[in-house]
Protein backbone atom coordinates (compact mmCIF):
# COMPACT_ATOMS: atom_id res chain seq x y z
CA UNK A 1 0.00 0.00 0.00
CA UNK A 2 1.59 3.35 -0.89
CA UNK A 3 2.46 5.68 1.98
CA UNK A 4 2.92 9.30 1.42
CA UNK A 5 4.49 11.93 4.01
CA UNK A 6 3.21 15.33 3.65
CA UNK A 7 6.19 17.33 5.64
CA UNK A 8 8.62 19.77 5.54
CA UNK A 9 12.45 18.25 6.47
CA UNK A 10 13.37 20.98 8.58
CA UNK A 11 10.19 20.57 10.96
CA UNK A 12 10.92 19.48 14.22
CA UNK A 13 7.57 16.87 14.13
CA UNK A 14 8.40 16.29 10.82
CA UNK A 15 11.60 14.60 12.02
CA UNK A 16 10.00 12.68 14.48
CA UNK A 17 7.65 10.57 11.96
CA UNK A 18 10.78 10.45 9.69
CA UNK A 19 12.89 8.51 11.77
CA UNK A 20 10.17 6.06 12.49
CA UNK A 21 10.26 5.66 8.71
CA UNK A 22 14.20 5.91 8.50
CA UNK A 23 14.70 3.03 11.44
CA UNK A 24 12.37 0.24 9.63
CA UNK A 25 13.26 1.52 6.19
CA UNK A 26 9.54 1.99 5.22
CA UNK A 27 9.23 3.27 1.83
CA UNK A 28 7.22 6.49 1.38
CA UNK A 29 6.55 9.47 -0.91
CA UNK A 30 7.41 12.56 0.58
CA UNK A 31 5.52 15.71 -0.56
CA UNK A 32 7.51 18.41 0.58
CA UNK A 33 5.25 21.73 2.46
CA UNK A 34 7.05 24.37 0.91
CA UNK A 35 5.84 28.00 0.42
CA UNK A 36 6.82 27.63 -3.59
CA UNK A 37 4.68 24.86 -4.17
CA UNK A 38 0.56 26.32 -2.86
CA UNK A 39 -0.89 23.19 -4.47
CA UNK A 40 0.68 20.70 -2.29
CA UNK A 41 -0.05 22.71 0.79
CA UNK A 42 -3.94 23.47 -0.88
CA UNK A 43 -4.22 19.10 -1.28
CA UNK A 44 -3.01 18.92 2.63
CA UNK A 45 -5.33 21.61 3.63
CA UNK A 46 -8.05 19.97 2.36
CA UNK A 47 -6.92 16.52 4.22
CA UNK A 48 -5.89 18.32 7.59
CA UNK A 49 -7.78 21.68 7.72
CA UNK A 50 -5.91 21.74 11.39
CA UNK A 51 -2.74 22.17 9.05
CA UNK A 52 -0.42 21.07 11.62
CA UNK A 53 2.25 18.45 9.62
CA UNK A 54 3.70 15.89 9.25
CA UNK A 55 0.38 14.14 7.79
CA UNK A 56 0.52 10.45 6.77
CA UNK A 57 -1.77 9.35 4.06
CA UNK A 58 -1.76 5.24 3.81
CA UNK A 59 -3.70 4.44 0.63
CA UNK A 60 -5.39 7.69 0.54
CA UNK A 61 -6.38 7.39 4.34
CA UNK A 62 -4.84 10.38 6.15
CA UNK A 63 -3.55 9.93 9.62
CA UNK A 64 -2.47 13.08 11.71
CA UNK A 65 0.06 13.82 14.69
CA UNK A 66 3.57 12.61 14.89
CA UNK A 67 3.06 9.82 17.43
CA UNK A 68 -0.30 8.56 15.81
CA UNK A 69 1.64 8.06 12.58
CA UNK A 70 4.58 6.04 14.46
CA UNK A 71 2.13 4.38 16.45
CA UNK A 72 0.30 3.29 12.76
CA UNK A 73 3.44 2.39 11.23
CA UNK A 74 3.89 0.21 13.79
CA UNK A 75 0.49 -1.18 13.73
CA UNK A 76 -0.10 -1.56 9.93
CA UNK A 77 3.45 -1.59 8.65
CA UNK A 78 5.68 -3.38 11.00
CA UNK A 79 9.65 -3.92 10.63
CA UNK A 80 12.58 -5.10 12.54
CA UNK A 81 12.86 -2.02 14.66
CA UNK A 82 9.13 -2.84 17.41
CA UNK A 83 8.99 1.67 18.18
CA UNK A 84 6.10 0.77 20.40
CA UNK A 85 7.39 -2.26 23.11
CA UNK A 86 5.09 -5.44 23.02
CA UNK A 87 5.19 -5.00 27.10
CA UNK A 88 2.19 -3.02 27.94
CA UNK A 89 3.58 -1.39 30.95
CA UNK A 90 6.28 -0.21 29.12
CA UNK A 91 4.66 0.65 26.18
CA UNK A 92 2.56 3.11 28.70
CA UNK A 93 6.40 4.34 29.77
CA UNK A 94 7.49 4.95 26.39
CA UNK A 95 4.08 7.17 25.88
CA UNK A 96 4.40 9.11 28.64
CA UNK A 97 7.69 9.78 28.09
CA UNK A 98 6.94 10.52 24.34
CA UNK A 99 4.22 13.08 26.34
CA UNK A 100 6.86 14.62 28.12
CA UNK A 101 8.47 15.55 24.81
CA UNK A 102 5.94 17.20 22.92
CA UNK A 103 4.46 18.73 26.29
CA UNK A 104 7.23 20.20 28.33
CA UNK A 105 10.23 20.18 25.59
CA UNK A 106 8.70 21.03 22.05
CA UNK A 107 5.78 23.35 22.95
CA UNK A 108 8.26 25.37 25.10
CA UNK A 109 10.96 25.77 22.36
CA UNK A 110 8.08 26.31 19.52
CA UNK A 111 6.56 29.29 22.17
CA UNK A 112 9.96 30.81 21.74
CA UNK A 113 10.85 30.47 18.33
CA UNK A 114 7.21 31.54 16.87
CA UNK A 115 7.44 34.43 19.50
CA UNK A 116 10.99 35.46 17.73
CA UNK A 117 9.24 34.97 14.11
CA UNK A 118 6.65 37.87 15.38
CA UNK A 119 6.78 41.28 14.34
CA UNK A 120 8.56 43.16 17.46
CA UNK A 121 5.07 44.72 18.73
CA UNK A 122 3.56 42.03 19.06
CA UNK A 123 5.90 39.55 21.11
CA UNK A 124 4.99 38.56 24.28
CA UNK A 125 7.44 38.39 26.87
CA UNK A 126 5.88 36.61 29.71
CA UNK A 127 4.86 33.47 27.53
CA UNK A 128 8.61 33.23 26.09
CA UNK A 129 9.69 33.74 29.96
CA UNK A 130 7.39 30.75 31.27
CA UNK A 131 8.36 28.87 28.30
CA UNK A 132 12.04 29.29 29.71
CA UNK A 133 11.11 28.42 32.75
CA UNK A 134 9.63 24.71 31.62
CA UNK A 135 12.17 23.71 29.30
CA UNK A 136 14.74 24.75 32.56
CA UNK A 137 12.74 22.67 34.25
CA UNK A 138 11.90 19.60 31.74
CA UNK A 139 16.21 19.94 31.52
CA UNK A 140 16.57 19.52 35.07
CA UNK A 141 13.78 16.51 35.32
CA UNK A 142 15.50 14.78 32.01
CA UNK A 143 18.98 14.99 33.92
CA UNK A 144 17.52 12.88 36.74
CA UNK A 145 15.77 10.71 34.48
CA UNK A 146 18.75 9.81 32.03
CA UNK A 147 20.89 8.62 34.64
CA UNK A 148 22.22 5.56 34.08
CA UNK A 149 20.04 5.30 30.74
CA UNK A 150 21.21 4.69 27.11
CA UNK A 151 17.59 5.46 25.75
CA UNK A 152 14.44 7.50 27.28
CA UNK A 153 12.40 4.24 28.08
CA UNK A 154 14.23 0.64 28.60
CA UNK A 155 17.28 -0.73 27.22
CA UNK A 156 16.08 -0.08 23.00
CA UNK A 157 15.08 2.61 20.63
CA UNK A 158 11.44 3.92 20.70
CA UNK A 159 9.01 6.12 20.06
CA UNK A 160 9.86 7.76 23.23
CA UNK A 161 13.73 8.75 21.82
CA UNK A 162 12.09 9.30 18.15
CA UNK A 163 9.90 12.08 20.42
CA UNK A 164 13.23 13.14 22.07
CA UNK A 165 15.72 13.88 19.04
CA UNK A 166 13.91 17.17 17.58
CA UNK A 167 12.80 18.00 20.29
CA UNK A 168 16.36 18.19 22.11
CA UNK A 169 18.06 19.01 19.58
CA UNK A 170 16.37 22.08 18.60
CA UNK A 171 15.65 22.73 22.31
CA UNK A 172 19.55 23.24 22.61
CA UNK A 173 19.51 25.87 19.35
CA UNK A 174 16.82 27.50 21.85
CA UNK A 175 17.66 27.70 25.13
CA UNK A 176 20.87 25.62 25.81
CA UNK A 177 21.60 22.51 27.52
CA UNK A 178 23.93 23.82 29.60
CA UNK A 179 26.83 21.99 31.85
CA UNK A 180 24.89 21.42 34.65
CA UNK A 181 23.02 18.89 32.41
CA UNK A 182 25.79 16.69 31.29
CA UNK A 183 23.12 13.51 31.20
CA UNK A 184 21.07 15.00 28.71
CA UNK A 185 23.72 16.76 26.46
CA UNK A 186 25.13 13.41 26.14
CA UNK A 187 21.69 11.71 25.59
CA UNK A 188 21.31 14.21 22.57
CA UNK A 189 24.52 13.21 21.36
CA UNK A 190 23.89 9.93 21.37
CA UNK A 191 20.57 11.02 19.17
CA UNK A 192 22.45 12.79 17.06
CA UNK A 193 24.73 10.26 16.13
CA UNK A 194 21.60 7.79 15.70
CA UNK A 195 21.40 7.19 11.79
CA UNK A 196 18.01 7.47 11.26
CA UNK A 197 18.45 10.83 13.13
CA UNK A 198 21.23 11.50 11.36
CA UNK A 199 19.90 11.62 8.17
CA UNK A 200 16.82 13.68 8.60
CA UNK A 201 19.56 16.16 10.06
CA UNK A 202 21.33 15.84 6.96
CA UNK A 203 18.37 16.62 5.14
CA UNK A 204 17.33 19.46 7.04
CA UNK A 205 20.68 21.15 6.94
CA UNK A 206 19.65 23.04 4.00
CA UNK A 207 17.25 25.11 5.60
CA UNK A 208 19.25 26.28 8.96
CA UNK A 209 18.28 29.70 7.86
CA UNK A 210 14.73 29.60 8.75
CA UNK A 211 15.71 29.46 12.30
CA UNK A 212 14.62 32.71 13.37
CA UNK A 213 16.58 32.85 16.10
CA UNK A 214 20.08 32.12 13.86
CA UNK A 215 21.12 28.70 14.00
CA UNK A 216 24.53 27.91 15.67
CA UNK A 217 26.76 26.48 13.56
CA UNK A 218 26.89 23.11 14.72
CA UNK A 219 24.34 20.32 15.42
N1 LIG B 1 0.68 17.89 17.59
C1 LIG B 1 1.25 17.90 16.26
C2 LIG B 1 2.13 19.13 16.15
C3 LIG B 1 2.64 19.32 14.75
C4 LIG B 1 3.27 20.69 14.54
O1 LIG B 1 3.18 21.60 15.39
N2 LIG B 1 3.91 20.83 13.40
C5 LIG B 1 4.50 22.09 13.03
C6 LIG B 1 5.75 21.83 12.24
S1 LIG B 1 6.99 21.08 13.28
C7 LIG B 1 3.51 22.83 12.16
O2 LIG B 1 2.60 22.25 11.63
N3 LIG B 1 3.71 24.14 12.03
C8 LIG B 1 2.87 24.93 11.17
C9 LIG B 1 2.10 25.95 11.92
O3 LIG B 1 2.24 26.05 13.16
O4 LIG B 1 1.34 26.67 11.26
C10 LIG B 1 2.04 16.61 16.04
O5 LIG B 1 2.42 15.98 17.02
O6 LIG B 1 2.24 16.20 14.89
Amino acid sequence: MPLTLFAHPFASYCQKALIALYENSTPFTLRMLDKSDPETFAEFEALWPLKRFPLLLDDGRPIAEATIIIEHLGLHHPGPVRLIPDDPATALEVRFIDRFFDNYVQTPMQTIVSNALRAAGERDARSVEAARVMLETAYAWLEQRMTDREWAVGDRFSLADCAAAPALFYADWTLPINESFPKVRAYRNRLNARSSFARAVDEARPYRSFFPLGAPDRD
